[in-house]
């Protein structure tokens, strides 16, 4: 398998992350969307996104996987229901793909605003719209930190949402300190920086890229 994309993704990364969790050997391509980089994800994906995994099994060897989460479905589905971070079924499995849409949501808006205020001039930065995305990040994590029940979110079992979570715990820390910082989410810091500790993150070290350095705080 080849995972394609840099690991400055927060989308990319949790693909990354949940190969290593299940020990899943792949290859990887660290390539960005943007810049010189585009060109060669837009001959793989249509509309120029990562993360993309090419699959190498012999029964679909070269078949393309778009999004993170069809690529972590079928992860989990190679791992099997005993291993598989989502739940199979039931009201188990829902609990876990709500906690999942929200953090996913809130990620894409905070992935918004940061697109805004790198890609438009600073002049040109329409503020309403950076704050109502920013407000749509806050509310999104501070549901999230209401429903975790401890140790991990679900209780007793570590899903999905605790891996994606955490990887996006840090991503805004990494990117929005002056938002994450003054979030009230005990339990998420708590949860980032328990994961970030293991084994599986640590083989993933957030990449730096460019949007990082032009944003202030
Ligand atoms: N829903 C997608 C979001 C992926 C995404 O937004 N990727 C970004 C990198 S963080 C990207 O490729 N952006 C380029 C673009 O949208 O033009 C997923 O979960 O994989």
């Amino acid at each position: 398998m080849k995972l394609i994309g840099r690991y400055s993704s927060p989308f990319v990364r949790r693909v990354a992350v949940t190969l290593q969790h299940y020990k899943m050997a792949y290859e990887h391509q660290s390539v960005m969307p943007f810049g010189d980089g585009r060109a060669d994800v837009g001959r793989l994906n249509p509309i120029a996104r990562v993360p993309i995994l090419q699959l190498d099994a012999n029964d679909v060897q070269g078949e393309m996987l778009f999004d993170s989460a069809a690529i972590l479905d079928h992860l989990d589905e190679a791992a099997g229901p005993d291993r598989a971070l989502v739940p199979r079924s039931g009201k188990s499995r829902r609990d876990v793909l709500a906690r999942l849409a929200i953090a996913l949501g809130s990620n894409e808006k905070l992935v918004t605003a940061l697109y805004e205020r790198h890609f438009r001039p600073k002049e040109i930065w329409y503020q309403p719209w950076i704050d109502a995305c920013e407000q749509q990040v806050r509310d999104g994590y501070l549901w999230l930190e209401d429903q975790f029940i401890g140790p991990w979110f679900m209780g007793e079992t570590m899903t999905q949402a605790d891996l994606t979570t955490a990887v996006f715990w840090t991503f805004g820390m990494t990117k929005r300190p002056g938002i994450f910082a003054k979030l009230n989410c005990p339990k998420l810091r708590a949860l980032g920086e328990r994961l970030e500790a293991t084994p599986a993150f640590q083989a993933v070290p957030l990449e730096t890229e460019m949007l990082s350095s032009q944003l202030g705080d």
